[in-house]
């Protein structure tokens, strides 16, 4: 059978990984909707080997399938003229799953997908596995793709797993679920449920036993960590395949990070690994920047840098995991909160939260959510949250970035934010 002619949808970094791979396997064309496609520049559509085609000037008798770029909404028209065309819709990550030659562990969920990915990455490595390790992550799965791996370990968004058609990996695995995203799936239900797409076809299943919304499908083996008699969390130990360790053996903050590093663990055992083999990698894992990092003190005052909570859910979590009984956190939030509703945090930040500094283009509606529960004020940028945070913080306070919303508003991404955020910190003479 002759292969498909391809068109790829998007030429971001998927696109371009897909374009690159496809080149000299099918015959393949990109198109993208913006006036200048940020990797227009990859070899293949430089040289002219790969057109580049103008969304009008698609001719879609041409091809048999559309590789659809996570960035573009299924809902996009020409997703739908290519439907009505009767081209067949896929992902990067059905290329990857046809040509993967080892096996493959998926990793999704609201939150932690990134922490858990690297984590199992780092674990499966310490147990002598060859694993390669990317998906949403950064690495595109189809840049992984190495004849010497024995394992792919990818962290899958909700876009990729949606537009999913095939399916069939080794382990899958879904952390959590709550609201995000809502911009782009139709209501909750319809983004949990791309989630739990990841279950298709798995050979077994990793999932949270406290979150219904992660349970795989009834019959799929494998561990509910968290509810599992020998995987889940007590008081300040853990237990791992039903040995007790002591928290405080671990390097990770939070318990949200307690629960990420349960969930490592059972993926990893799930992939055959040995807890004694890789246990000492879990104790030295010290978590991903940006997420519940510690961004030096001021005094008596600690700065934790947690931009990466893009959603509430995350920064809910991170309040509980800072936790104790007194209102001892300063919260720096705002930004895009891509439709989502702020209620859920009018209860953590009442528990926990001494003052919230709000900036970004969502500070009003945050601003409105937390009346009541906390005093607000309002900031014009990093630096001057960061002042106003100090001023409002107390000796033994933390100051917590946290910002429940997307970045975009004001900063490249996270990072960008993040990175503002550690510096205004030191212009304050923050020391580590
Ligand atoms: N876009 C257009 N026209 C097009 C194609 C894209 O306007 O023709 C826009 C999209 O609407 C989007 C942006 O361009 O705003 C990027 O889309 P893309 O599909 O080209 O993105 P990539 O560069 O391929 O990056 C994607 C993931 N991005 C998204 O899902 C939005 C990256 O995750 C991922 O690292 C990369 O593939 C490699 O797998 C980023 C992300 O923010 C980090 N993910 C979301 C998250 O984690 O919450 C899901
Ligand atoms: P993702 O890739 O899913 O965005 P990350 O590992 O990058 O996840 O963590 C993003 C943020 O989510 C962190 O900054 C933290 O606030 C929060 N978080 C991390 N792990 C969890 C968890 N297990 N449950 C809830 N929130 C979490």
């Amino acid at each position: 059978m002759s292969a498909p002619r391809t068109l790829v949808l998007g030429l971001g970094e998927t696109g371009r990984s897909c374009v690159e791979y496809l080149h000299g396997r099918a015959p393949v064309a990109v198109c993208d909707t913006r006036a200048r496609p940020p990797r227009a520049d990859c070899a293949p559509v430089r040289s002219g080997a790969v057109e580049l085609v103008k969304p009008r000037a698609v001719r879609w008798q041409d091809f048999d399938r559309l590789v659809v770029s996570p960035g573009i909404s299924l809902q996009h028209c020409l997703v739908a003229r290519a439907r009505a065309a009767g081209l067949e819709v896929v992902g990067d990550i059905d290329l990857f799953l046809a040509a993967a030659r080892a096996s493959v562990v998926g990793i999704t969920g609201t939150n932690g997908k990134s922490t858990v990915t690297a984590l199992v990455g780092e674990l499966l490595r310490a147990a002598g596995v060859r694993a390669q390790v990317g998906g949403n992550l950064g690495t595109p799965a189809l840049d992984l793709l190495d004849a010497e791996a024995e394992r792919y370990v990818l962290e899958l968004s909700s876009f990729q797993l949606e537009r999913l058609a095939a399916g069939g990996l080794d382990v899958a695995a879904v952390l959590n679920v709550s609201a995000d995203h809502l911009d782009r799936h139709a209501s909750f239900a319809a983004y949990a449920a791309a989630k739990r797409r990841i279950y298709r076809g798995c050979r077994v299943a990793a999932h949270n036993g406290a979150d219904a919304a992660t349970q795989p499908p009834l019959g799929t083996p494998g561990i509910a960590f968290g509810a599992h008699e020998r995987w889940r969390l007590d008081g300040d130990a853990l237990v791992l395949d039903g040995e007790r360790r002591a928290l405080s053996a671990y390097r990770v903050l939070g318990r949200h990070n307690a629960l990420n590093l349960l969930a490592g663990a059972a993926i990893a055992s799930l992939c055959g690994a040995r807890l004694e083999d890789f246990d000492a990698a879990m104790q030295g894992f010290a978590g991903l920047p940006h997420r519940f990092a510690p961004a030096g003190r001021i005094g008596g005052v600690a700065f934790v840098n947690d931009s990466k909570a893009t959603n509430v859910g995350a920064c809910a979590a991170a309040l509980a995991g800072l936790g104790g009984a007194d209102k001892h956190i300063v919260l720096i939030a705002g930004g895009d909160g891509k439709g989502a509703s702020f209620e859920a945090l009018k209860g953590p930040v009442a528990a926990h939260v001494r003052h919230a500094v709000l900036l970004g283009q969502d500070a009003p509606r945050l601003q409105a959510a937390l009346a009541g529960a906390v005093p607000t004020s309002r900031a014009q940028d990093m630096d001057d949250a960061v002042a106003q945070s100090l001023a409002a913080a107390l000796d033994g306070d933390v100051v917590l970035l946290s910002p429940a919303c997307a970045s975009f508003d004001m900063f490249a991404g996270f990072a960008a934010r993040g990175d503002a955020f550690v510096a205004a910190v030191a212009k304050l003479g923050g020391r580590p």
